[in-house]
């Protein structure tokens, strides 16, 4: 019985269909995608921090509405990701406190310090451009409902690129010193932003199993790779460089040659040491706690409901 379950859902993957919720999967495969997109959905939550830092010191009206608005969006990511999970039988809740708890990982580029409003336009461009890159391959992920999931999120992630862009793009127009505050905001996100792709393959401790399973539908190389080679244009139009020496078109391969991020560094933030990992968790543990009378209320609401339905004054 097992075995013509497995075989089918074998069949299912290599065939390009998607498993949904009711088909048989294998342990390993339900554990993984759980991790996987608690870890994007924690990601996007905690994503909200570096940004909403800066709401309220956004320099006019309409930037502030874009920043609320892009916060935003990334809080219904987060929420689509971990309604995703619930379909493959994980709990919110527990999931949140694994995240509070440091048992569970988010992404390594939210514990880096907004110090400018340039920072703003360098995270839609470099830290949402990482973001489609690594995304847009995740539209075809075998399993349905993240897949479905992740066509919603890269569309907004598309119009998020495109505010960071043009908002550095008005900076670049504008004085010296607004130039070289994007400049150094580059120099400063570059090399977190290549980190987002994960470790090299060869130190990938899941990359091939999820690539078996058609999870993931490429390699962290192969995306940092194509990520690379896409903002380089960007980067020349824009008028900025990447604080690279080893940075430089090979024509043999028909990609860029580029230098290796601080692997050391990387463990070190994914491993809690980052600039503000701490600050980070405390302030989501802290929402959280002033969120529970919000969540007791709406479950107090709900019986009510439940109640009365069943006719139970
Ligand atoms: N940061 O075997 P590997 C966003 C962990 S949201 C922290 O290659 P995998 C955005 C990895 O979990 C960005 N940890 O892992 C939001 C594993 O440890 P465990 C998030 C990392 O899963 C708001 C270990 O290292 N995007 O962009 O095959 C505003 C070995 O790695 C990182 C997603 O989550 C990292 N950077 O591949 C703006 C996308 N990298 O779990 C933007 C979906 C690796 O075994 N996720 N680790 O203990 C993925 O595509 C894959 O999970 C990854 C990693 C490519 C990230």
């Amino acid at each position: 019985m097992v075995d013509d379950l497995a075989a089918r859902f074998e069949h299912t993957v290599a065939s390009e269909a998607r498993i949904e919720p009711r088909d048989w999967m294998p342990d390993g495969y339900r554990r993984t995608l759980i991790r996987q997109i608690a870890q994007h959905a924690h990601s996007e939550i905690i994503g909200m921090q570096p940004e909403g830092n800066w709401i309220s010191r956004a320099p006019s009206l309409r930037r502030k509405a874009i920043l609320l608005a892009k916060v935003q969006d990334e809080a219904g990511h987060g929420l689509y990701l971990y309604a995703a999970t619930e379909t493959l039988g994980a709990d919110r809740g527990e999931l949140t406190e694994k995240l509070i708890d440091g048992k569970q990982k988010y992404s390594s580029i939210f514990n880096y310090p907004t110090l400018t409003f340039a920072d703003m336009g360098v995270i839609g461009w470099l830290v949402d451009g990482a973001a489609i890159c690594n995304q847009v391959p995740l539209c075809r992920t075998s399993y349905g409902p993240y897949a479905r999931a992740m066509i919603r999120i890269c569309k907004e992630e598309s119009f998020h690129q495109r505010q960071g862009y043009e908002l550095l793009m008005t900076m670049m127009r504008g004085t010296q010193a607004q130039r070289d505050m994007v400049q150094d905001a580059v120099d400063r996100w570059w090399w977190p932003s290549l980190m987002m792709f994960g470790p090299p393959d060869e130190e990938s401790s899941n990359t091939e199993q999820s690539m078996a399973w058609r999870i993931k539908r490429n390699t962290n190389d192969e995306l940092r790779q194509k990520y690379v080679d896409m903002s380089m244009p960007q980067a020349a139009k824009l008028g900025v460089t990447f604080p690279d020496p080893e940075l430089k078109w090979n024509p043999e391969r028909g990609h860029h040659d580029f230098g290796q991020p601080d692997w050391e560094e990387f463990w070190q933030v994914v491993g809690g040491h980052g600039p503000c990992n701490s600050q980070r968790v405390a302030h989501r543990r802290k929402a959280h706690e002033d969120g529970a009378w919000v969540r007791e209320a709406a479950a107090a609401h709900a019986a009510k409901a439940r109640r009365s339905q069943e006719g139970v004054a």
